[in-house]
């Protein structure tokens, strides 16, 4: 019974159905599955299809969108349970993102902010238009090792180095990890400004994170 429903919880989130994925979720618990055995055997092996099927051309935006969905959806209902049993999820990393100040191009950055969360990675997004001073105060706050910049037009880019410029002046570079994405951005610009990772998609943003927090 326990494979049977981690195979199908896989299923719901590769298909992207959240109202499936949570209706197992919760049929799963009254099973008396754990909640970390759901995540670990059912979610992410789902993500980790998902990812695979973008990357070779089968699976497009749409699709990973309604997948971290149905991951979203049953993490919410999972987190409270994992905390009542004092269980709480080995995060991957903590991440501050934003679409950078004077830029309000947000799809993109909400979609890698999801996909990192729907990837054990706790997510502080800053929405857009986001002042430099800002990610600094976040970074502070929360203790991040990752920043995740977003920027869509070309007059944005140079702020995504007035980040990293803030994080050095603020004495944060060396703790904190900057990665730099959005549709104008190239491994060059990323090399030039001093990010340490670029990452072209979602899907990439979430490889490159993983490796960096590793780091
Ligand atoms: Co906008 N816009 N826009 N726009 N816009 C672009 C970006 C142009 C390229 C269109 C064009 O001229 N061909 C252009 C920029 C030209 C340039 O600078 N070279 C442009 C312009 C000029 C403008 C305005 C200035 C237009 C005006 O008012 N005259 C204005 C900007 C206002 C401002 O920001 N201050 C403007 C406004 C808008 C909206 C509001 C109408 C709308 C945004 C709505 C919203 O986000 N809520 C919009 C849109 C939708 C676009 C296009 C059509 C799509 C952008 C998008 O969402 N792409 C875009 C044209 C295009 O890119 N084809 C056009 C889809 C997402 C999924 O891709 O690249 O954002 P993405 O994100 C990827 C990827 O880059 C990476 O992963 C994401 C997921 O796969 N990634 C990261 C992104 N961030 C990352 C961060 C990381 O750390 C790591 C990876």
């Amino acid at each position: 019974m326990r494979d049977e429903f981690f195979q199908k919880i896989t299923a719901s989130v590769v298909d992207g159905e959240p109202e499936i994925t949570v209706d197992l979720t919760k049929r799963a618990i009254e099973a008396g599955l754990e909640p970390m055995a759901i995540i670990d055997q059912g979610l992410i092996p789902g993500m980790d299809i998902v990812g695979k099927k973008f990357d070779s051309g089968e699976y497009f935006l749409p699709n990973l969108i309604f997948s971290a969905k149905a991951m979203q959806a049953s993490m919410d209902i999972l987190e409270p349970e994992l905390h009542a049993r004092n269980q709480e999820r080995k995060m991957a990393g903590k991440v501050v993102i934003g679409t950078v100040q004077g830029d309000i191009h947000e799809i993109g950055k909400s979609l890698v902010a999801t996909m990192l969360a729907a990837n054990s990675f706790q997510v502080y997004d800053l929405g857009v238009d986001v002042k430099p001073e800002v990610f600094i105060q976040k970074v502070r706050e929360t203790g991040s090792n990752l920043v995740g910049l977003s920027a869509l037009l070309t007059t944005t880019m140079p702020v995504q180095k007035d980040v990293i410029l803030a994080l050095q002046e603020a004495g944060l570079r060396d703790k904190v990890k900057v990665m730099v994405g959005g549709a104008p951005v190239t491994r060059s610009w990323a090399d030039e400004i001093g990010a340490d990772g670029f990452a072209e998609d979602a899907i990439g943003a979430v490889v490159v994170a993983k490796s960096l927090c590793k780091e």
